[in-house]
């Protein structure tokens, strides 16, 4: 079946996910796909169908049914490369970008020491902040914060002056999870380059809504979880460069990474079974290689018009509310969470309120609280779209907004 029709067309779209379509669930406005997108048909069917036709572990069984398994298990795992631009040893399944981060952290750090630097932004989800500080501590590298500048964007001049001789690794989100903010991926791959840098891009809020190529940006590390792309939860991938991967040492250690083990020592598989410890979600790489399907489908150009003309439309709508403060960029290219303040409404009370009324988002800190700190404040509600949002969704976020100050009011 195919969903590419002239424009998108968002109620079939729509159709497709069983949260969207049932009844009983009204008032349900979904605005939180930054946390966690929903999942379409063809990611629950897929995973059905593993579970119920061919369900057996990987790389081990001979039988039909194992190879089955291992086939479609490794055929996600080219899925994924195809849609980053990436070669299929490089990628390696995780439970998602956290552990994904916290890996290719680990890895790199394992070549620092005093006197070196590591680059990340002030926006960073903890994610890419703790591993950074934990490895700091422990090897006595210095963490250095890019600041935001105009318009909750990055500042590029405190980055070019930042990145610098002592920078051994730039890491950084390409899409805040809090402001929305599009970082200048490309620039910042180029001035951490041009000091020979490692680079480590944190994709969570840009997979599935933004085109993704690592062979184009010539990036040495990307980070990206399924379950806000469509896929199911507890699988994501860390893409390394073959280089980098080959010259990295596995983490974790059991079955199925090993080439040869004796009671005294043990060799390590390939990339990238020698970082795949133990039975993988079998299940969840193959909704993840069927979530790329289902957005390959729809088109990613046509994905990433829908949902900039949406969130031009939900800024607009947004900033029309008296006493609303937005963190975020105001226009210009941006993601789909938009995050605010009303009045001096509590971003908890205010998502509490806005719950009552049937609109899913999320308030508080949004594992970004030095981010939160710069800005002087507890936190924000915020509203994140995805695919299947529409024009009628703005307007009921807007309707219970102004519900919720008139209860505080
Ligand atoms: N952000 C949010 O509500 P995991 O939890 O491993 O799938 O993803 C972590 C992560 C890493 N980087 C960014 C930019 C993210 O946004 C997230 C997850 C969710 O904003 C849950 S805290």
């Amino acid at each position: 079946m195919t969903l590419r029709i002239m424009a998108i067309d968002i109620q079939k779209i729509r159709g497709q996910f069983p949260t969207l379509v049932d009844a009983s669930r009204r008032p349900y406005v979904f605005l939180d796909t930054a946390a966690s997108s929903l999942t379409p048909r063809p990611v629950i069917e897929a995973m059905g169908r593993f579970y119920t036709d061919f369900r057996a572990n990987v790389h081990r069984g001979m039988y039909t049914d194992s190879l089955r398994a291992t086939e479609a298990y490794e055929a996600a795992r080219s899925k994924v490369a195809g849609f980053i631009g990436a070669e299929a040893e490089e990628i390696v399944f995780t439970r998602g970008a956290t552990e994904s981060l916290n890996v290719a952290a680990r890895g790199l750090a394992e070549g620092l020491g005093p006197g070196d630097e590591v680059v990340i932004t002030i926006m960073e989800h903890h994610a890419n902040l703790i591993p950074w500080q934990q490895l700091a501590d422990r090897s006595g590298f210095t963490l250095r914060f890019l600041p935001l500048g105009e318009d909750f964007r990055l500042d590029m001049e405190a980055a070019r002056q930042t990145i610098g001789p002592r920078t051994k690794v730039v890491a950084f989100m390409a899409v805040s999870n809090v402001l929305g903010t599009v970082n200048p991926t490309e620039e910042l791959i180029a001035l951490a380059k041009a000091q020979g840098a490692a680079t480590v891009i944190d994709v969570a809020q840009a997979a599935g809504h933004l085109p993704l190529d690592v062979t184009s940006w010539d990036c040495d590390f990307l980070a990206l979880s399924g379950h806000k792309m469509y896929g199911p939860t507890g699988i994501g991938i860390l893409y390394g460069k073959r280089p980098r991967l080959e010259a990295m040492e596995p983490q974790t250690f059991g079955g199925d990474m090993i080439l040869e083990v004796t009671k005294e020592r043990s060799t390590w598989n390939r990339i990238p079974w020698k970082f795949e410890a133990g039975t993988p979600h079998i299940a969840g790489a193959i909704g993840l290689a069927a979530a790329i399907g289902f957005v390959e489908e729809i088109g990613i150009e046509e994905v990433v018009r829908a949902e900039e003309r949406l969130a031009a439309h939900a800024l607009e709508r947004l900033q029309s509310v008296p006493g609303l403060r937005l963190y975020g960029p105001a226009g210009g290219v941006r993601g789909g969470a938009l995050s605010f303040a009303v009045d001096d409404i509590h971003p908890h009370d205010m998502a509490d309120l806005l719950s009552k009324q049937g609109i899913c988002v999320r308030g508080g800190h949004h594992c970004a609280m030095p981010l939160m700190r710069e800005l002087g404040i507890v936190g924000t509600t915020r509203a994140s779209l995805g695919i299947y949002n529409t024009e009628q969704d703005i307007e009921d976020l807007i309707q219970a907004i102004h519900e919720a100050k008139r209860i505080f009011g």
